[in-house]
């Protein structure tokens, strides 16, 4: 087997830092060490197959983006990033597991539904990946089929209060199936936004002539965010299921879930760096019509993007210091301008839905540490430890110790990265929703299971690198 140390960097954790050299041997951290130390009287430098020099950098167990979408059937369209281009497009921002969500539509069996998102990433990915399942049909046989995902590795599924007549959910159905998993210990993750109200408010807008993709933002009031949040929440109570949140965007959803952990209720949120940089006036850009042109298509995402005037973007950062919200994940869920996107010219309710940013996600919350928003023990927690954690990874990932996985980011605070199309953008996809974006810090390496898959930014893995991983049940549960 092949040995590595990656010398003379400080080692972070999600509760602290110091100075250690790291000794991997084949696809396993062997030992975390004092620096320059010996082993067994072995000067480790010249034993070991490759040294990588860390020297003035951090050394971070791999990011663990806990939600994207490869290849999502959305809207007539998929996401544009297969497996294969949007695992590597992680690998080169130092992610280094992903967490994707295999769908199961009405009508269809989950085991189906799961088996054709095996098909669809084995042998495909750079890195790392596991599943959560989208229950897209709440019925008996999906009800039955909920508690064999703990056999695959699946500990997780994920519902929809959004979307009616695609993947919604009622609030009967969300009881039946969060009864099963109260009994079964999976996570429940929801969607939360009043789905039937949305749709109403749109078909309103769209009545009035506004069908600019600025009104996606606004038909998707914060209000049915907020009330969808705390039905879950309170269903969650009902049923004793613990309920975890996804891409929490508005301020008052963040209130719901701090009132709920208030109660002892054990209930989670993850935002996206897009809730905490962007807002719905970033959506309309420099045009000059009243409601913004279509290049605010690029920004259509669900939660969608908030008001500044709001205060919302401020207020999650402020529940990522005080752990009113525990993660940070993408729903990278990219769709190409020239023919995804336009599919909703006229009408914004026709735009697919969603935002790229897996590559970026590490680099956009490092820049949160250097503005001083966040710590870097809790920059290493978001993004890595607490993913590993709540579903159920840790010990082999998110965390840097003897017999945990290799997979291991060297990051350079000195070093800078511009991102956007040409610049840093390989995921497959003709815009960045991140253009211009500039972070004070740099991935230099990174190792997906004592691999080097990205050296000073050359990708030098190769598809299929990636493995499943077989998740075991969230270590949140009590
Ligand atoms: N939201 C998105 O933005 N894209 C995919 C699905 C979702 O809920
Ligand atoms: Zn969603
Ligand atoms: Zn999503
Ligand atoms: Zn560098």
């Amino acid at each position: 087997m092949a040995t590595t140390l990656i010398t003379g960097g400080t080692v972070v954790s999600a509760t602290g830092r110091s100075a250690a050299d790291v000794l991997l041997d084949g696809e396993t951290i062997a030992a975390v060490l004092a620096p320059g130390s010996t082993l067994l009287g072995h000067d480790l430098e010249a034993s070991v197959d490759t040294v990588i020099d860390a020297t003035g950098k951090y050394v971070i167990p791999g990011g663990i983006d806990a939600h994207t979408h490869m290849q999502l059937p959305f809207g007539g369209t998929s996401a544009s990033d297969t497996f294969e281009t949007g695992t590597r497009a992680a690998a080169w921002g130092g992610t280094t597991t992903i967490v994707d969500f295999a769908v199961q539509r009405a009508g269809e069996r989950v085991q189906d539904g799961l088996a054709h998102w095996h098909e669809l990433a084995a042998g495909n990915c750079a890195i790392d990946y596991g599943f959560h399942q989208i229950v897209g049909g709440v019925d008996a046989d999906s009800l039955a089929a909920l508690p064999g995902l703990i056999d695959e590795g699946i500990s997780s599924f994920k519902m929809f209060m959004a979307y009616p007549g695609v993947f919604y959910a009622d609030d009967a159905q969300i009881l039946r199936a969060m009864q099963v998993a109260a009994d079964t210990g999976l996570l429940t993750m929801m969607h939360a936004e009043n789905g039937p109200v949305i749709d109403v408010l749109a078909e309103q807008l769209i009545e009035k002539g506004k069908t600019s993709p600025y009104f996606h933002g606004v038909a998707r009031a914060w209000q049915m965010e907020e009330e969808a949040t705390h039905r879950a929440i309170m269903l969650s109570n009902l049923t004793g299921a613990p309920l975890y949140v996804v891409h929490v965007s508005a301020k008052q959803a963040v209130e719901q879930l701090a009132w709920a952990r208030d109660n002892g209720q054990n209930v989670f949120g993850e935002t996206c760096p897009q809730y905490l940089y962007l807002s719905l006036e970033d959506q309309l850009g420099a045009s000059s019509e009243e409601w913004g042109d279509f290049e605010g298509a690029k920004w259509v995402c669900s939660t969608p993007l908030r008001s500044k005037h709001e205060g919302h973007q401020h207020h999650m950062w402020q529940a990522l210091r005080t752990n009113d919200i525990q993660m940070v994940s993408t729903d990278h869920c990219p769709f190409c301008m020239k023919d995804q996107k336009t599919l909703g010219q006229g009408d914004f309710r026709a735009i697919p839905n969603g935002i790229g940013s897996v590559e970026h996600r590490m680099d956009l919350m490092y820049q949160g540490v250097v503005t001083g928003q966040i710590t870097l023990e809790r920059w290493v927690e978001l993004t890595s430890t607490t993913p590993a954690r709540m579903f159920g990874m840790y010990g082999k990932k998110g965390v840097i110790a003897p017999g945990a996985d290799a997979d291991i980011v060297v990051y350079d605070p000195a070093g800078h990265t511009s991102i956007g199309v040409g610049k840093t953008h390989h995921m497959n996809m003709d815009h960045s929703a991140w253009e211009g974006y500039e972070i004070d810090g740099h991935v230099d390496t990174v190792i997906s299971r004592g691999k080097v898959v990205v050296d000073e930014g050359a990708y030098i893995g190769a598809k299929g690198d990636g493995r499943f991983v077989k998740r075991g049940l969230s270590q949140y549960l009590v």
